[in-house]
């Protein structure tokens, strides 16, 4: 089994609020039509969707005043739409894609998934069909409410369901030791070891990025790879890396192993 991330860096322009990339998710679509026929679950992340409303009404801090409320069920919305595009794209590339809204699905406690009902994921897989997940807003049992990232589902599932590979697909090459669109001479790292902490140290949280931007997906991934679970980053804004990343051929990236 496959577990795919589609960051929201990848399929939204993250710098205009709710600008999807129709063009990127077709091409996706394609190359996940050529790729392997092994079972595959899909989350995508909430981009230029979810963050900033979630960043506006302070929802990474939990249940703090009934102002938060309405950008709860914004948030709500919003990741419905991105994952109706999501889902409209694939099927019409003829992939049996079924979105599963994790705030009907999941429950926190403190920010981490505590109750999930992955009978419900296993059977649409049975089914033939491709779970789609996303980053979502979800009932957390300390914070009222919570923002759970795409990440922590990929991983929770590929524990959980003992996935052979885990793929986090974005707009840059993998991690570097600096932002590579911010500043020149960026290099790219290609392996990260999950005894190799003081790595999270130089990576910096993106602004207006509730979930913790690369530095939290990184995060997830090491605690991951201490689980015995590898992963990579790869970069599927250029065409066919995503294709062959799915195959199983080596791609450019970053491995956390
Ligand atoms: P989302 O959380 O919306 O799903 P995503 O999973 O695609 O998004 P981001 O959290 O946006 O991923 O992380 C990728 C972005 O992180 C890149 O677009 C880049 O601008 C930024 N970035 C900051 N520092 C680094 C770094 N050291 N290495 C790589 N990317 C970095
Ligand atoms: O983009 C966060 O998920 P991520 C989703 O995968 C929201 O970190 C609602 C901001």
């Amino acid at each position: 089994m496959i577990i795919l991330k589609l960051g929201g860096s990848l399929i939204t322009d993250k710098s205009k609020q709710f600008a999807v990339r129709e063009d990127v998710l077709e091409r996706l679509a394609e190359e996940i039509k050529e790729s392997s026929k092994e079972e595959l679950i899909i989350v995508h992340g909430g981009g230029s969707f979810g963050h900033p409303i979630a960043s506006k009404y302070n929802l990474q801090e939990g249940f703090k005043n009934k102002e938060q409320i309405d950008g709860v069920v914004e948030t709500r919305r919003a990741m419905n739409e991105l994952s109706r595009s999501v889902i409209n794209a694939f099927h019409e590339h003829k992939l049996p894609v079924v979105a599963i809204q994790p705030s009907a699905n999941i429950t926190c406690k403190a920010g981490r998934i505590d109750d999930i009902d992955t009978g419900v994921i296993k059977k649409f897989l049975e089914l033939g069909t491709i779970p789609v997940l996303f980053g979502d807003v979800v009932l957390d049992k300390e914070l009222g409410f919570c923002i759970l990232s795409g990440d922590q589902i990929v991983t929770f599932l590929a524990e959980n369901f003992k996935a052979d590979k885990v793929i986090l697909a974005a707009d840059v090459d993998g991690v570097y030791d600096k932002n590579p669109q911010k500043f020149d001479g960026a290099k790219l790292i290609t392996e990260i070891k999950s005894t190799d902490d003081g790595i999270l140290d130089t990576l910096k949280t993106r602004d207006g990025d509730v979930t913790g931007g690369i530095k939290g997906k990184i995060e997830e991934l090491v605690l991951l790879a201490k689980k015995g679970v590898p992963s990579q980053v790869i970069n599927a804004m250029e065409p066919g890396r995503l294709k062959k990343a799915l195959r199983g051929e080596e791609v450019i990236g970053t491995v956390v192993r």
